[in-house]
This record gives C-alpha cells, sequence and structure tokens, in this order.
C-alpha cells in the first residue's frame, strides 16, 4: 500500500459556515483545498481508524474528482470501510440515514444544497457524525482550527475504484461498498406513511407534479412515487440529475419554481405541487391555488402528522429556528408538547432530536423533518403532506384555511438582499446592535416595540451556549422583524430580513402577505437603513 504524505501550508478561509464548507468550485479545485480540508476533517475526529464513514453527494460538477480525492485519503489514514452512494449520489436525508441504519462513524456529504452548480458553481463539503446529523459546533471549530495549523495530508498512490457498479472493492486495506442510494431511504418511507392508502388516493384520481430540479431527489421521486405509488411518469419532471442542474438553480423557492407556482395556480393545477433542492432536504409545497409558506408547512404537518403511521402514537414536540414563524408554536402548545427555538442550522436540532424532546422540526428556509434521520428531508414532506391529504380527503387549500381558522395566520416573509457588499452588511449589523437598548419603547408602523436583542441560545440539552444568532425586534402586537446574514453564501454577503405579523381573526386571514406586511416591511427598513446602508432599492428574494 503506497501511503504518500504530502507538504502543505494552511489556506485560509476554510471555515464550515450554517451547513459545512461551501466555496465556488474554483476554490474547491485550487491545488490542496480540497485535501487540506478532508485531513483536517479527519485529524479533528478521534479513532477514525478501522471505521466505516459513508460518502455521497448531490451530484453537481466536481462530486466526482472530489470522492476519488476522499476515497484516497480515507485509505491513507486507516478508515476500515467506505459506503459510497452509486454514481457519488446519496441525498442529504439518505446520507443521514445510511450513516444510521449502517451505524457509520460518520459520513461526508458533498453539496452546495440549492445553490447553483457547474463549472462556475458552488461546491461544498459537510461532515454528519454517527447520530446522521451535521457535525455539532465543537467539531468544526476544531476542524477549522486544525485547517489553520495543517502542514501535511496523506493520501493514497492508486486510483479510486469504480463507483458506478454496486458492490464492494478494495483500495489498499480499506474497503470501498457502492450502495444502491435509494434502497434504505425507500424503506424507511414505507414505514413512516400509509402508502396503501397514498396508492389508493393516487389511482383515485389525486394528482401530483413534483419538480426534482435536476438534481439528487430525481432518482429517489421515480422509484417511490412513480413505481411505488404509481403516480404517472410524467408528473415527476426534471428527475436526472445533471452537474449543473441543467443551468437551473435547484432553489425550490417562488422565484426559482416559478412555472410550478403558476402550473399550480392555473385551471389545470394537480392537486399538490412540490419541489425539492439540490441535495434533497428542502421541500417546496404548493396545493392548488395555495402556496404553504415553510412556517405554515412545518405547523399544519404538526397538527396532522398523527393521520400517518410512523407518527400515530403521537410527538414529543416540535423545533423551529428562531427565524422560523411561532405558527409550530400554537400547534405545540394545543398538543401540550415542547416547543424548542434554536438558531438557524440544522445542527441545533440533533441533541433535542437525539434526546426525544422533539419529534418534528422545521425551518423557514424550507426544510422540515422529524427523528426519522437527523437532516431535513424533502421527499418525506412530500410523503407527509400526500399522506395527510389522503387521509382527510380534503385540497390543501382548505387544510390551510381550517388550521388558520383554528390556530391563526402567521403572515410572514423573508427578503433576501444577495451579494451585499460584506463590509455594508457587517457595518449595518453593527448599527443594529449598538442600537437595541433604544428601541423598545419606539413606535413604528403603527406598532411599538416591546423588546429588541440579539438571539443567543443555550442548548437545553448539553448546555452548549451560541450567541449573535440574529437581531430581533420584537413589537407588543406579536409583531417581529428579525435580521441575520446568511451563513450558506458564496459570495460577498447575504442579507435576511424575516417579517411577521399573528392574525387571529379569521375574518381577516386571506389578505395578500406582501400588502398586509406592507408597513412592517417599511419600518424594517427604517429601523436598520438597509437601502441608505446596501444602496438597494428591493430585495432580490421575496419568499
Ligand atoms: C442550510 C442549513 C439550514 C439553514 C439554511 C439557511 O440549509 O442546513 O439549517 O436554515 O442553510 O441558512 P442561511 O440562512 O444561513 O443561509 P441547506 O439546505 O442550505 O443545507
Amino acid at each position: 500500500m503506497d501511503v504518500r504524505t504530502v507538504e502543505t501550508q494552511p489556506i485560509p478561509g476554510q471555515k464550515p459556515g450554517t451547513s459545512g464548507l461551501r466555496k465556488k468550485v474554483t476554490v474547491f479545485q485550487a491545488p490542496n483545498y480540497v485535501e487540506n480540508f478532508v485531513q483536517s476533517i479527519f485529524d479533528a475526529l478521534e479513532n477514525l481508524a478501522g471505521q466505516t464513514l459513508v460518502v455521497g453527494g448531490d451530484g453537481r460538477y466536481f462530486n466526482r474528482e472530489a470522492i476519488g480525492t476522499i476515497l484516497r485519503m480515507a485509505a491513507a489514514n486507516g478508515v476500515g470501510r467506505v459506503l459510497v452512494g452509486q454514481g457519488g449520489l446519496l441525498s442529504t436525508p439518505a446520507a443521514s440515514n445510511v450513516i444510521r441504519v449502517r451505524r457509520a462513524f460518520g459520513g461526508l456529504i458533498l453539496s452546495a444544497s440549492h445553490n447553483p452548480g457547474g463549472p462556475h458553481g458552488d461546491f461544498g463539503i459537510k461532515y454528519n457524525v454517527a447520530n446522521g446529523g451535521p457535525a455539532p459546533e465543537a467539531i468544526t471549530e476544531a476542524v477549522h482550527a486544525r485547517t489553520l495549523a495543517i502542514t501535511r495530508y496523506r493520501i493514497l498512490d492508486e486510483p479510486a475504484p469504480d463507483i458506478d457498479r454496486i458492490g464492494e472493492a478494495r483500495l489498499g486495506a480499506m474497503i470501498v461498498e457502492v450502495i444502491d442510494p435509494v434502497a434504505d431511504y425507500h424503506a424507511l418511507m414505507r414505514k413512516l406513511f400509509d402508502f396503501d392508502l397514498i396508492r389508493q388516493a393516487i389511482a383515485g384520481g389525486l394528482t401530483l407534479r413534483f419538480d426534482a430540479m435536476h438534481a439528487v431527489t430525481g432518482p429517489y421521486a421515480r422509484v417511490i412515487l412513480v413505481d411505488d405509488l404509481g403516480v404517472s411518469e410524467g408528473s415527476v419532471v426534471n428527475a436526472v440529475p445533471s452537474p449543473d442542474f441543467g443551468g437551473g438553480h435547484p432553489d425550490p423557492n417562488l422565484v426559482h419554481s416559478r412555472e410550478l407556482y403558476e402550473l399550480m395556480m392555473g385551471e389545470d393545477a394537480p392537486d399538490l405541487g412540490a419541489a425539492s433542492d439540490g441535495d434533497g432536504d428542502r421541500n417546496l409545497i404548493i396545493g392548488r391555488g395555495q402556496f404553504v409558506t415553510p412556517s405554515d408547512s412545518l405547523a399544519i404537518l404538526a397538527a396532522n402528522s398523527h393521520l400517518a403511521p410512523g407518527y400515530r402514537q403521537g410527538i414529543a414536540g416540535i423545533a423551529r429556528s428562531m427565524p422560523t414563524s411561532a405558527a409550530a408554536d400554537r400547534v405545540a402548545e394545543k398538543l401540550g408538547v415542547g416547543a424548542y427555538e434554536t438558531p438557524t442550522g440544522w445542527k441545533f436540532f440533533g441533541t433535542l432530536l437525539d434526546a426525544g424532546l422533539a419529534t418534528l422540526c422545521g425551518e423557514e428556509s424550507a426544510g422540515t423533518g422529524s427523528n426519522h434521520v437527523r437532516e431535513k428531508d424533502g421527499l418525506w414532506a412530500v410523503l407527509l403532506w400526500l399522506n395527510i391529504v389522503a387521509a382527510r380527503g380534503e385540497p390543501v387549500r382548505e387544510i390551510v384555511a381550517a388550521h388558520w381558522r383554528e390556530y391563526g395566520r402567521n403572515y410572514y416573509t423573508r427578503h433576501d438582499y444577495e451579494e451585499v457588499e460584506s463590509s455594508a452588511a457587517e457595518g449595518l449589523m453593527a448599527a443594529l446592535r449598538a442600537s437595541l437598548h433604544s428601541l423598545p419603547g419606539l413606535t413604528f408602523a403603527g406598532s411599538m416595540v416591546e423588546k429588541a436583542d440579539d438571539f443567543a441560545y443555550t442548548d437545553p440539552v448539553d448546555s452548549s451556549a451560541t450567541a449573535r444568532q440574529g437581531i430581533r425586534v420584537l413589537f407588543a402586537d406579536g409583531s417581529r422583524i428579525v435580521y441575520r446574514l446568511s451563513g450558506t453564501g458564496t459570495a460577498g454577503a447575504t442579507l435576511r430580513v424575516y417579517i411577521e405579523r399573528y392574525e387571529p381573526d379569521p375574518a381577516k386571514q386571506g389578505g395578500d402577505t406582501q400588502q398586509v406586511l406592507a408597513s412592517l416591511i417599511a419600518a424594517a427598513d427604517e429601523i436598520a437603513g438597509i437601502g441608505a446602508r446596501t444602496g438597494r432599492e428591493r430585495p432580490d428574494v421575496v419568499t
């Protein structure tokens, strides 16, 4: 076995963000860039020798090259076995599941999620731990520290085996096992949902359009939705993963899934429209004539989860990220279960799920999931919606309206200002922080500020503390404005502004979100000076 130790030097900027290290492909292609980061991960892990790792990605440009390097480095670092998705593919939730069911030590997931792919697009590497979830901050910080001190990496001088053929091969002393990326995940979905009921509903005329956005969920959707549940072939679109996502932007939101949105608002709309992102963990849900915000989706799924076999026994609690609307909190209250508010980042749900405190989790950023894996899960959300629609026999629009009547409606929007100059964005946040003490008592948009803070979180399970997670301006009437900088962008800074107003009166729940929130939106600009500081007149993306 020919292990080569290569001298290297630290490369600045290898700091994992909200979800691993994400950079331009061209950055990852620089000499030693992947090697330094992967060696730093291996160095930060204790007792790696002889262990099993899972490796797979969303199929984007550079996926195969990175997997080849990772396999050769894993072999050189004494890893015992690596499970690789066939063709290098594993959706993020499927990877989480494989780590769990195969009792692996951890896994490397290659994806930049919803960011564009291709030679000029983005790439990413994320490490997940043995529970299947993203590495907690203690590990990502250790990895980052290692990237700043690294002096050498180890790699095997032998080509990596073919990853297109299912089966086992040797690479040095390590076994490379190429697995079907869909099978274990499919089996898990069959345990959670009433496939017979959904199949019957589909045979009886329930219609679906699922857009895989040329990304990783295509093969999963084909097997589960078409082959198993009987959805018509043409209902699953853009189902072949491509390295540049067909030139598109695999972000299932109202901007990048415009075509789906328009179909769902039209005369011939199917009953349920859905899409998932690059690595299959995000979801978009649109009923006929009814977009469902991710925050509402979490609340509605939680309120109806007992209709699916996997959750028939009830749920232990609901967790949501801080910027996600409070709609789910009201469901938790009614169910008499715990409600948890965490910083943005799926990694913060891990301890709550492991401790059995939360069963369902969700984020405004189109992420919903449960304790079945330790990642958010796009297809899982689609299947739970299908299960609920089939069980209730009602259109999505009516399910949403009934939910609002019962719990009230949280009008909610997020405005993103993308690729803002970093110093301008940092300056805006710093000025907001400095003004926190002076905001309470002031009135904006007819509402008085009751409290303003910078969200800090102490994990109730392991007591780890996380500070500076977003500026919250909380109004006396329950309205809220939140400002934070994205941790997943790869160019400049992205300012996210989250705006929410609660409306308990059913007579006032039919309004247009942007109109209802217009005065709060203006207040958000007034409070932070967005236009003046960033030079932007309007947001790039409104969801
Ligand atoms: C990641 C994280 C999510 C987070 C999202 C947005 O999602 O896993 O928990 O909500 O980023 O983060 P930010 O607002 O910092 O950009 P994904 O789908 O990109 O992996």
